[in-house]
């Protein structure tokens, strides 16, 4: 059987540091299985508002080519429990959460990734407030 991999994350505006993110995830093994935050419990956890609605998130990240499987997070503690539940060999998220997950190194290998500088979804939303609306051509 190959190797199995799973990341989380919001998915955002979707972006170049997504992308890379995702790809490097694939390349450590053969299936890529992506948890996707879910709007509540982006809101109530981590202070963060979506632009996209999770279905939106949910489903350009799995059209990216690098993904197998796309399901939902919606609580810290669930983990574990998907580490065990998709028979997960390896568990990767940015280094901007490193040590975060370490407990979970008995169940699989843990690896935090460089993160790609210079872009992020809030970079994105704070550059966009000067930029003049759309104007309708049509
Ligand atoms: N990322 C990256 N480089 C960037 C921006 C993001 O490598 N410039 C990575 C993050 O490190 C993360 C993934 O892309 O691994 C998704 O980032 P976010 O959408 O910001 O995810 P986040 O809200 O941090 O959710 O339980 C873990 C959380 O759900 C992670």
């Amino acid at each position: 059987m190959g190797k199995r991999v799973i990341t989380y994350g919001t998915f955002d505006l979707f972006h170049i540091g997504h992308l890379e993110v995702l790809r490097r995830a694939k390349e450590l093994g053969d299936y890529l299985v992506v948890m996707i935050s879910t709007d509540e419990f982006n809101w109530n956890e981590k202070q963060k508002k979506c632009v996209y609605p999770y279905e939106q998130r949910a489903q350009i990240v799995k059209a990216i080519r690098y993904v197998d499987e796309v399901l939902p997070e919606d609580c810290w503690a669930q983990k574990i429990d998907d580490v065990k539940e998709y028979n997960i060999d390896v568990f990767v998220l940015g280094d901007d959460w490193k040590g975060k997950f370490d407990f979970l190194n008995n169940q699989c290998d843990v690896v935090y990734l460089p993160r790609i500088r210079g872009i992020s979804s809030s970079g994105i939303k704070d550059s966009l407030r000067n930029v003049k609306p759309m104007v309708d051509e049509g």
